[in-house]
C-alpha cells in the first residue's frame, strides 16, 4: 500500500469527556472528523506505542462501527503500526477489550499496547444517534487525563494526517490474518473470536462449578437482558454454553447496530422488559418471576442487578460484593487489597470498609481514576452509582463479571440447601446486609439535554451560595424543618495517591450532620446540550428503619436539593429526564 498525507484543519468540539468522544453519528461522518482524532490519539502517543505496535480496534457493533473500523486500520497502517486486531464483525465489549489488551498473545508473541474502543456506551445507536471512540492504554484502562488533554490539544492544531487508502476493506466477519506490504513493511490485520480471551479469564476468577450447580437447581431460575448490546455474545458463550442456563433466560442477546431501537442503559427505565419479567413494572407479569435478573448496556461494562421483586442499587450491589467477596470468588481467597468509589456513589461501601478494615479510596466519576489505584496493588474491588462494577483482573468496569460475583455470592449462600431448605434470594442478601451495616437511601435525578449556559448558572449558583453555611441552612430550615444542617458544602477536588496529579470541579458537595448528602454535577458523556446529576443520600443506622421506600425515604431531601438549586428556574424543567 502508499502512504497519503492528507491536509486538513482542526474541527472544534474535540474534547474527550468521561469516557472518549461521543457525538452524534452525523457529525462523525463529517469530512476528516473521524481521521483528525485518530490522528491526534496517534500523536499524543509514544513513538513506540505506534511504529511497529499492535492494537485492537472493536466496539459494541454500533451503526457506523464497521466503516470506522476499515478507517482506523488503513490510518494505523499509513502510521507505521505493525498489526491490528479486530474480534469478529469488528464486536468486543468494553471490558473485553481490556481484557485481550492485557492477556491476548498472538501466535508469535505479541502484544497489543492499546486499543481503540467504538462506542457510545448506553446512548442510543443508530443513522441519527450516537457513535464514540475512545483510547486505551497498556494497562487494559482509559488513557488518562494526560493523555486525553494531549489528544485534545492536538485536534486544535492539527493539519494534516496519514491514511493508506489503497488498503481494500478487510472482511471482519471471517476469522483469519489478512497481510499487507507498505513502505517501512508489513502490516496485518488478525480477526479473532470475540468471547475466548474473555470467557477464559472469567474461567480464571470465578467457580464455574458451583454456579453451574446452582443454575442447574429447579428453585433457581433467571434472566439477562443484554438490550441488543455486545453483551450479547458473551452471554450465550458463558451463561448458556459454559453454565448451562436455558437459553430462553437470554434475553435481546443478539447485537444490533440501534440496539433494536431502544436506549441501551440498564437501568429501570430503560431496561423495560426485563423490569417487567421480575415484577418490578406497573402491571403484574403473566409468569412468576426469575429469582435473579440482570442487563447490561450497549458495551457491556454496566450491568443492573435484581432480584424477584427487588432492585439492588448498584452502589449497595458494589458494598455487597465487597463484603462477600472473600468467601464467594476464588480470585479473593487471599483477600482484599483495597476497596474504592467514585464521589457521588454512597457510603456503602464505606461502612464495609471500615468493618472489614480495608484500605479505601474516594475518586471522581470515571473509571481512569481506578486504574492507578490498581495498578499499585491498592485497590481490589470498585465500583460507581452509574451502574458499573469492576475489579483488578481488568482495568475496566465488567457487567457480566458483576453478574458472576452476584451469581457466585448465591452459590455460595446457598450451596447447602440446594437440595433441601428454602433458597436465599437477591433479597435476603440484600436486606441481611442492610441489618448489619445500615442503609444507604439513594437516588439520582438527570435532567438531559438541558441548555448549556443554563446548566453553568446553576452550578456557578450552587458554588457561591457555599460561601455561607449559616445561609444556606437558613434557606434549608426554610423548605424542610425536618432534615439535619450542612456541616461542610465543597467542589470536589482529587488528588492521585500514586501519581500525586489533581483533578478539580468533579462535583458540588452538600454534606449534611446526619452523614446525608446532595452532589450535583455536569455529565461528561452527553453528546447535546447540557445533562445535569442530582445525587441524593441518606444514611439509616436504625435496622427498624431500613425497610422504607426509597422515593418516599429521600422525599425531604429530594424536596430540599431541588428548592436549594432553584432547579426549575434555571432550567425550565419540573421533572427529571430519568430517576435512578
Ligand atoms: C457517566 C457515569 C459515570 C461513568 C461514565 C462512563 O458519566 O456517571 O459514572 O463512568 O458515564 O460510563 P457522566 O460524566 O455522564 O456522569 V459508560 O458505561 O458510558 O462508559
Ligand atoms: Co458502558
Amino acid at each position: 500500500f502508499k502512504v497519503s498525507r492528507v491536509q486538513t484543519s482542526p474541527i472544534d468540539g474535540q474534547k474527550p469527556g468521561t469516557s472518549g468522544l461521543r457525538k452524534k453519528v452525523t457529525v462523525f461522518k463529517q469530512p476528516h472528523y473521524l481521521h483528525n482524532f485518530v490522528q491526534s490519539t496517534f500523536d499524543a502517543l509514544s513513538a513506540s506505542k505506534v511504529k511497529g505496535a499492535t492494537l485492537v480496534v472493536s466496539g459494541d457493533g454500533r451503526y457506523f462501527s464497521k466503516d470506522a473500523i476499515q478507517i482506523i486500520i488503513q490510518m494505523s497502517a499509513a502510521n507505521g503500526v505493525r498489526r491490528v486486531w479486530v474480534g469478529q464483525n469488528g464486536l468486543l465489549s468494553t471490558p473485553a477489550v481490556s481484557c485481550v489488551i492485557r492477556e491476548r498473545v498472538g501466535a508469535d508473541g505479541s502484544k497489543a499496547t492499546g486499543s481503540f474502543i467504538l462506542t457510545a456506551s448506553h446512548n442510543p445507536g443508530g443513522p441519527h444517534e450516537d457513535f464514540g471512540i475512545k483510547y486505551n492504554m497498556e494497562n487494559g484502562g482509559p488513557a488518562p487525563e494526560g493523555v486525553t488533554d494531549k489528544i485534545y490539544a492536538n485536534t486544535k492544531t492539527i493539519k494534516e494526517y496519514f491514511i493508506a487508502e489503497d488498503i481494500p476493506d478487510v472482511d471482519i466477519s471471517v476469522l483469519g490474518v489478512t497481510t499487507f506490504r507498505g513502505p517501512n513493511g508489513q502490516f496485518d490485520v488478525e480477526v479473532f473470536d470475540s468471547a475466548t480471551d474473555y470467557v477464559k479469564l472469567m474461567k480464571s476468577i470465578f467457580d464455574f462449578d458451583a454456579i453451574r450447580k446452582l443454575i442447574a437447581s429447579p428453585k433457581f431460575s433467571f434472566c439477562y437482558d443484554a438490550l441488543h448490546g455486545v453483551a450479547g455474545a458473551y452471554a450465550k458463550r458463558i451463561f448458556v454454553e459454559e453454565l448451562g442456563a436455558d437459553e430462553s433466560y437470554l434475553l435481546n442477546c443478539i447485537p444490533k447496530e440501534d440496539f433494536g431501537g431502544g436506549h441501551p442503559d440498564p437501568n429501570l427505565t430503560y431496561a423495560k422488559e426485563l423490569v417487567a419479567r421480575m415484577g418490578l413494572g406497573k402491571e403484574k407479569p403473566q409468569n412468576e418471576p426469575p429469582e435473579f435478573g440482570a442487563a447490561a448496556d450497549g458495551d457491556a461494562d454496566r450491568n443492573m442487578v435484581l432480584g424477584k421483586r427487588f432492585f439492588v442499587t448498584p452502589s449497595d450491589s458494589v458494598a455487597i460484593i465487597a463484603a462477600n467477596a472473600v468467601q464467594s470468588i476464588p480470585y479473593f481467597s487471599s483477600g482484599l487489597k483495597g476497596v474504592a468509589r467514585s464521589m457521588p456513589t454512597s457510603a456503602a461501601l464505606d461502612v464495609v470498609a471500615q468493618h472489614l478494615n480495608l484500605k479505601f479510596f474516594e475518586v471522581p466519576t470515571g473509571w481512569k481514576f481506578f486504574g492507578n489505584l490498581m495498578d499499585a496493588g491498592l485497590c481490589s474491588v470498585c465500583g460507581e452509582e452509574s451502574f458499573g462494577t469492576g475489579s483488578d483482573h481488568i482495568r475496566e468496569k465488567d457487567g457480566i463479571w458483576a453478574v458472576l460475583a452476584w451469581l457466585s455470592i448465591l452459590a455460595f449462600k446457598n450451596k447447602d440447601n440446594l437440595s433441601g431448605g428454602k433458597l436465599v434470594t437477591v433479597e435476603d442478601i440484600v436486606t441481611k446486609h442492610w441489618a448489619t451495616y445500615g442503609r444507604h437511601y439513594y437516588t439520582r435525578y438527570d435532567y438531559e439535554n438541558v441548555d448549556a449556559g443554563a446548566a453553568k448558572e446553576l452550578m456557578s449558583y450552587l458554588v457561591k451560595l457555599q460561601s455561607s453555611l449559616p445561609d444556606v441552612n437558613k434557606i434549608i430550615k426554610g423548605i424542610r424543618s425536618d432534615v439535619s444542617s450542612v456541616v461542610k458544602a465543597d467542589e470536589f477536588e482529587y488528588k492521585d495517591p500514586v501519581d500525586g496529579s489533581i483533578s478539580k470541579h468533579q462535583g458540588i458537595r452538600y454534606l449534611f450532620e446526619d452523614g446525608s448528602r446532595l452532589v450535583f454535577r455536569l455529565s461528561g458523556t452527553g453528546s447535546e446540550g447540557a445533562t445535569i446529576r442530582l445525587y441524593i443520600e441518606q444514611y439509616m443506622k436504625d435496622p427498624s428503619k431500613t425497610g422504607r421506600d426509597s422515593q418516599e425515604a429521600l422525599a425531604p431531601l429530594v424536596d430540599v436539593a431541588l428548592k436549594l438549586s432553584k432547579m426549575q428556574a434555571f432550567t425550565g424543567r419540573s421533572a427529571p429526564t430519568v430517576i435512578t
